[in-house]
């Protein structure tokens, strides 16, 4: 369920990641939350809190009629909360997931739905620019091309969310959103449903996202992510523009690192000139003799330590992340939309079998590694950007390669480091 996906990943993903920057400057408008703690308080005080947030949602342009419409029947949901508060204890290798969503099974399910649409994405393709193999794999990974939308009542989740979630400023700002998506008349009540956390449609958009960059793909003057395919593949595709897309380039590429190659430059940030990668550092493709694209701008992404696969990527693999800012999504989109235009799989194998830190080690590996002078961060459990740096000069220190990659071999050198 794309509403679980988020939680099995890394990085919390969620489309929309513009959006979630927003939430602070959201919290500063949402005004409805009573006083004390809602989490504790349950369900008790939900009615009290609609009551209280449809005042604000009325100084904010949302009408009572709406509002009525929006809220009859509406309860609290536990179920919203108890997903919200999913926390794994275990993440399972980036690879077992890519390789979940880019089975042959899938890539001929997508071929054939390229096929069959043709018309609907060369229109697509014309007035957006992006590449149909791009907006079937989105289609895949948010909605199993529309197998899997989720059966959460939209406002329910929302409401629920913006009265006792973890970011209630950002929930009560969707909730506005959904409000003024129902208040435009382009969406009948009842068919506002969606992911737990109010992904909505085969795009899986949340609400701000829908009124931000969904279109009218098929002319009938409403944007309907449910039933218009059109609507739906002119949506994902103006998204993508709007993140910044260039026609004409793939995600990226297979590539082969040298053996000393420094790895450190391989953090997915660092950009240069493909053609400076292949004459300053050896980066090799791993199909063909030469390194496409020479002219543009690349970064490396080493999604699996040194031992797995190792990928060039463009500005593409970033529109993707903003669809959702995680690197299993962004390489799993961008594998299936090439797989979808004929190249081959991954050739480097995919550690799948990786051992993987579970939370209580990372926050050991954390406290080590500060231990030991370096800077992760907060002991939070969660491996970003700062412990990654972390890792990197403990490894550099150490002259093993210094891939930021924090499996369980890792934590022995740490551990045998800091005795
Ligand atoms: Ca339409």
């Amino acid at each position: 369920m794309p509403q679980l996906r988020s939680y099995s990943l890394p990085i919390r993903g969620a489309a929309r990641a513009q959006v979630l920057l927003l939430a602070g400057l959201l919290a500063a408008c949402a005004t409805g939350q009573p006083a004390g703690n809602a989490r504790a308080r349950g369900k008790a005080g939900f009615p009290q809190w609609v009551k209280a947030y449809q005042d604000t949602a009325v100084r904010q342009g949302i009408s009572r009629a709406t509002l009525k419409r929006a809220f009859r029947g509406v309860t609290y949901n536990p179920r919203v909360i108890e997903l919200d508060n999913f926390q794994p204890e275990f993440v399972r290798p980036i690879g077992s997931y890519v390789q979940a969503r880019t089975k042959p099974a899938t890539v001929a399910r997508g071929r054939q739905l390229l096929r069959q649409h043709a018309r609907e994405f060369a229109k697509v393709q014309a007035k957006y620019g992006v590449d149909p193999a791009y907006v079937v794999a989105i289609w895949r990974l948010e909605s199993a091309f529309g197998a899997n939308f989720g059966s959460f009542d939209v406002i329910r989740s929302l409401a629920t969310l913006a009265y006792a979630g973890r970011r209630k400023g950002f929930w009560s700002g969707e909730l506005t959103a959904a409000l003024k998506i129902l208040q435009r008349g382009e969406i009948p009540r009842r068919q506002l449903v969606g992911s737990w956390a109010g992904a909505m449609g085969h795009t899986q958009f949340i609400p701000s996202t829908y009124l931000a960059r969904a279109v009218d793909g098929d002319g009938d003057g409403k944007r309907d992510l449910w039933r218009s395919l059109p609507d739906v593949f002119a949506s994902t595709a103006n998204y993508l523009a709007r993140a910044g897309w260039k026609p004409g380039l793939p995600f990226g590429y297979e590539i082969i690192l040298p053996k000393k190659f420094p790895y450190e430059l391989a953090d997915g940030k660092k950009t240069l000139k493909t053609k400076t990668w292949a004459a300053k550092y050896g980066v090799r493709p791993a199909r063909g003799r030469a390194l496409r694209h020479p002219e543009k701008d690349a970064a490396i992404v080493l999604p699996s330590g040194y031992k797995g696969p190792a990928f060039l990527v463009f500005q593409n693999y970033k529109s993707i992340l903003r669809y959702n800012n995680a690197t299993a999504y962004a390489l799993a989109v961008g594998i299936l939309a090439e797989r979808l235009k004929g190249v081959p799989p991954v050739i480097r194998p995919w550690p799948v079998k990786d051992r993987l830190l579970r939370r209580a080690e990372k926050e050991e590996l954390q406290r080590r590694l500060a231990g030991l002078g370096y800077n992760p961060g907060p002991v939070d459990g969660k491996v970003g950007p700062t412990t990654r740096t972390a890792i990197r000069m403990f490894q550099k220190a150490r002259r093993y390669p210094a891939d930021g990659y924090a499996n369980f071999v890792l934590l022995k050198r740490v551990r045998a480091a800091s005795k």
